[in-house]
């Protein structure tokens, strides 16, 4: 999954893609170099961040949607809380909807049962905004997959097929570096829900914590050792920045987890 920030203040991304024609060119080069979803976002929701109203996050991301749904065949997601956001991106050629709120609000689960999208299911503590002041749970894997199944079955509960709903820890959504590290060791419980589970680690600030390095590009090595192990995990859509990089990490995974002959 490539991860397409149409925003100016996206923590990694921020002002690059603002430009609807430099957003869908980067869309048209993630598919090139492999990525099997294009997920756009037109809301950052690092920490701290502040949230953007729906008129404005739609107008960000509408040119980008709909070129990229008329040019490519490439599945886009679509990042964003917000249902109204969604059902537009729905209406213009998106098919899946990438919720870091978990589907909290209930508007977002029929829109995703009755237009049959695809949906990403995300935990997060608290909201963006205050998510990184002091997170605190008893036992960070046991309580993210409580939490998962609780909105998964709210979202079959609205009538959203099984096969449709993927599940995401949430890596670095209110968690510390500590808590990020238990739950990509403990995946396989997120795992044995029994949906596809997407990971989320690209470039995020724990990396930096554990191996050194300021700069942006010093995340790399980091965020794929992270996704390697997340794929050992059982971990099935790995969202990423660099996607040509990632595709090359985890196609070795692959080779390695199930065989050449299965790549
Ligand atoms: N992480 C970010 C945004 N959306 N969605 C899922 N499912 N999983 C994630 O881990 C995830 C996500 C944060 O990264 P990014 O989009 O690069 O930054 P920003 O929120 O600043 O735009």
């Amino acid at each position: 999954m490539g991860v397409l920030n149409v925003t100016p203040d996206s923590f990694s991304d921020g002002g690059r893609y603002a430009a609807p024609e430099d957003g869908v060119r980067r869309a048209l080069e993630m598919a090139d170099e492999g990525a099997s979803i294009i997920d756009v976002g037109g809301e950052s929701t690092r920490p701290g961040a502040e949230a953007v109203p729906a008129p404005e996050e739609w107008r960000r991301i509408a040119p980008v949607v709909e070129a990229v749904s008329r040019k490519i065949d490439v599945p886009i997601s679509i990042d964003t809380r917000k249902f109204e956001v969604a059902e537009k991106a729905i209406e213009r050629g998106a098919s899946i909807v990438n919720d870091v709120s978990g589907l909290s609000d209930p508007k977002m689960a029929r829109l995703v049962a009755t237009t049959r999208a695809g949906t990403v299911v995300m935990h997060m503590q608290g909201d963006p905004k205050t998510m990184q002041r002091r997170p605190r749970y008893v036992d960070v894997v046991r309580e993210v997959r409580g939490f998962l199944e609780d909105r998964v079955k709210a979202a079959r509960d609205a009538g959203v097929a099984q096969a449709s709903i993927a599940v995401d820890p949430g890596i670095g959504f209110g968690k510390t570096v500590d808590q990020n590290l238990a739950l990509l060791a403990g995946l396989d419980v997120i795992a044995g829900l029994g949906h596809p589970v997407v990971i989320g680690v690209s470039r995020k600030s724990f990396i930096s914590t554990v191996t050194g390095g300021d700069r942006l590009e010093d995340r790399l090595p980091g965020s794929l050792a992270a996704a390697a192990v997340a794929v050992t995990k059982g971990a099935n859509i790995v969202r990423a920045h660099d996607v040509a990089a990632t595709v090359r990490a985890m196609r070795m995974a692959d080779a390695v987890l199930r065989g050449r002959e299965n790549l």
